[in-house]
């Protein structure tokens, strides 16, 4: 069966990760980000046209946040091996840019998502003596932290954690972009479902994004491109005005502490989580071109 055809599990990506690193050492670095609670790699894969030194732009592109959004690094993947197999046709989109993914950001809850709950959202953090476990690691980062949408509450499928940056994943994630924050352009955190493409502030509706005119208009213009596959319609706005308030966002962090000036959250297809095995395929090439889209934009800024 092929790759875009089921959904792999944790140690399945990895190999495929390695593999495509292995097949591609000019272009493509495999490398660990850090570790998460219950001791898993955060895999990721660097892309370039050349090993360039430190001064390339990066478009940051991450997906599994929440354990059971299942199709989202798939489409991290797709995106992965389509650019490594046609180098010379993407020439020019990649010129001075490096691409980094991270496509399983909660390899814990991923896992745990196809073992004992095929719904679980928060990473796996355990506490002594209580019988819930995890943090949600999208209410996890330093801004705003648990203003809005999140929760103390240990039981809570939004809860926040013990204070911001608290969880192995978030504070591994925060440290590389915070580290390259003056080469990251783009941040794109990649989420299911609803068929939405977010840019901030997704803490309250009465923060505005001083550039809120150019994320919507990059937005749309990758929704455009989307729409061309077979006709899916994105929506494009905040998170706050378009679904709820929710701080501790990685988008609402990239943009607002780091100063990456093109921060989105996707939102892909799959009503209640669930992408049928034949439409993997479809969902990954839609939304390649929407990231093709994105990451055009990362010379301009
Ligand atoms: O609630 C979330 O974390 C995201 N939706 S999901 O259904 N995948 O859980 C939306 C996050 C949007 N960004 C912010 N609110 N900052
Ligand atoms: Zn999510």
């Amino acid at each position: 069966r092929g790759f875009f055809s089921h959904f792999p599990r944790y140690s399945e990506i990895l190999n495929y990760m390695s593999a495509l690193a292995a097949r591609h050492p000019q272009n493509c670095r495999y490398e660990s980000l850090g570790r998460s609670y219950e001791g898993r790699h955060l895999a990721a894969l660097s892309i370039s046209l050349n090993s360039r030194g430190r001064d390339r732009r990066v478009a940051y592109i991450q997906a599994a946040t929440h354990g059971r959004e299942w199709i989202t690094p798939l489409t991290v993947l797709y995106l992965a091996n389509e650019l490594l197999n046609n180098l010379r046709a993407f020439q020019r989109v990649l010129q001075d840019v490096e691409i980094y993914l991270v496509p399983l950001v909660n390899p814990d809850g991923y896992e745990y998502s196809f073992t004992s709950d095929r719904f679980w959202r928060k990473n796996r953090h355990r506490y002594a003596s209580r019988s819930c476990f995890g943090v949600d690691i999208n209410r996890n980062f330093p801004n705003n932290w648990n203003y809005h949408g999140a929760s103390q509450n240990l039981c809570s499928e939004v809860y926040s954690g013990t204070g911001p940056n608290s969880e192995p994943e978030t504070a591994a994630v925060a440290r590389y972009l915070e580290y390259n924050r003056h080469r990251v352009k783009l941040s794109l955190d990649v989420h299911s479902f609803g068929k939405y493409l977010f840019y901030p502030y997704g803490y309250s509706r009465n923060a505005v994004a001083p550039t809120r005119n150019l994320l919507h208009s990059v937005a749309q213009r990758a929704a455009n491109q989307i729409a061309k596959y077979r006709g899916t319609h994105y929506t494009i706005g905040t998170s706050a005005g378009l679904l709820y308030e929710a701080s501790g966002g990685l988008d609402d962090y990239a943009y607002g502490n780091l100063g990456i000036p093109m921060s989105f959250t996707v939102e892909l297809p799959g009503e209640n989580f669930q992408v049928a095995p034949s439409d993997i395929i479809h969902v990954c090439k839609e939304t390649f071109a929407g990231f093709i889209e994105f990451i055009r934009h990362v010379s301009l800024y």
